[in-house]
Order: structure tokens, then sequence, then C-alpha cells
């Protein structure tokens, strides 16, 4: 039997999420290690000492640590739903905000209390900036690049999930009907159902 890619991962990391998105998609479906961040395996490290998650091995090894260049590869290999057929360049500018500005504010709104230079609404207003560009999008069409998914929707909607559950109140609430309609498809997606599938940690 073909070995399998090794998938270094954790659950809830919305960077691990989207890998795990695309290789399923791609019907890869890797050897999956779920890491404790507290305690990451010395194999992991060995490979990628910079300790982040996701990490996959290919059976060559070729080792790919960044949950972008997974989903390059993994769509490269196979992909069905057409994820990659939308202008290259729209999708890298909206995953740069989403990876930049917004991670930030995310970030800082998640946990208030590590930034006090600032009031947590000050934080979720800064993050609002890119929720009002995807609002906008998706005023126009199903989804951020057009009517059907793309990887800019799969490698951003990980992030949404988690500034929406930051208040989820507010959130439901708040002025981005289409981007609760958005986020609801993903959420209720059978894809997201499968690759949040509980795995034992992984222990060496
Ligand atoms: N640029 C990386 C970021 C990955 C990342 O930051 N992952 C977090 C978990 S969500 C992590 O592993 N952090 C290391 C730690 O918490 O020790 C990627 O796109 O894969």
């Amino acid at each position: 039997m073909a070995a399998l890619p090794i998938l270094y991962s954790y659950r809830r990391c919305p960077y691990a999420i989207r890998a795990r998105m695309a290789l399923w998609a791609a019907n890869i479906q890797p050897e999956v290690r779920e890491v404790s961040l507290r305690d990451k395996p010395a194999h992991l490290l060995q490979l990628s000492p910079k300790g982040t998650v996701p990490v996959l091995q290919l059976p060559d090894g070729t080792v790919l640590e960044q949950s972008l260049d997974i989903i390059w590869w993994a769509l490269a290999q196979r992909d069905p739903q057409g994820w990659l057929n939308k202008d290259h360049d729209a999708v890298n500018c909206l995953i740069a905000i989403n990876d930049g500005d917004f991670k930030k504010a995310l970030d800082r709104y998640k946990y208030p209390e590590r930034y006090p230079e600032q009031l947590q609404v000050f934080y979720r207003q800064q993050g609002e900036q890119f929720l009002r560009i995807l609002e906008a999008a998706l005023e126009q069409q199903r989804f951020l690049l057009g009517d059907s998914a793309s990887v800019a929707d799969v490698a951003i909607f990980p992030f949404i999930r988690q500034f929406a559950a930051v208040d989820a109140e507010w959130f439901a609430l708040s002025p981005y009907p289409k981007l609760r309609a958005w986020l609801e498809v993903w959420l209720e997606s059978p894809l997201f159902g499968e690759i949040m599938q509980k795995f034992p940690t992984y222990i060496e």
C-alpha cells in the first residue's frame, strides 16, 4: 500500500481548517496527526522548525509548511469543485488582507486582555473593515469572487468563523446578512463536517 501524506494539524486552527478543506476536496485523505500546540511532536519540529501547523509531508519527503502551499498543491492534484477557476490576483489579494490586517484585528478582538492599549470594540471595528468588503462582494454574487466558490472563500471562511464566534449575539445582529448566509453555507457543508471530525492527539 502506498504511504499516505502526513498532515500535522490542529482541529480548530483556521489555517489547518483551510488546508484540510482543500485536501478533502481533492480527495486526498492524509494521515492526520492532531497535535497539542503546547507539546509539539519532535518530528513536526524536525520537518518544520517554525513550529506552526498545518504541515504536510508528502510520501517523497517534500514538506509543505504553509497552509496556502498545501491548498495550491492539493488542488493542483485534483480540483473537482473548480476552486482554482478564478483570477489568481484577485484571490491572492483578498487572502492577503485576510491573513494580514484582518487576522491582526481578529487576534486583538479575540484576546483583548493581551492588547490593553485599546478597547475590544476598537479591534472589532478594525476587523469590520474587511467584513464590509466581503459583504459588498456578496451583495453582487453568491461567493466572494463569483457565483461559484474559489480558494478565496475556502481560505477566508475559517477566520470569519472565528470572528463571528467571539460575540455570536453581536454577529447575529450585525449589518452583514450576506456574510452570515455565506458563513452558514460553509458551516453546514458536508465537507466542513468531515474535516472537523475529531482525531486523537498524536503521541510519538
Ligand atoms: N502562516 C502559517 C500560519 C499557521 C499558524 O499560525 N498556525 C497556528 C495555529 S492556528 C500555530 O501553529 N501556532 C503555533 C503555536 O501556537 O505554537 C500557515 O498559513 O500555515
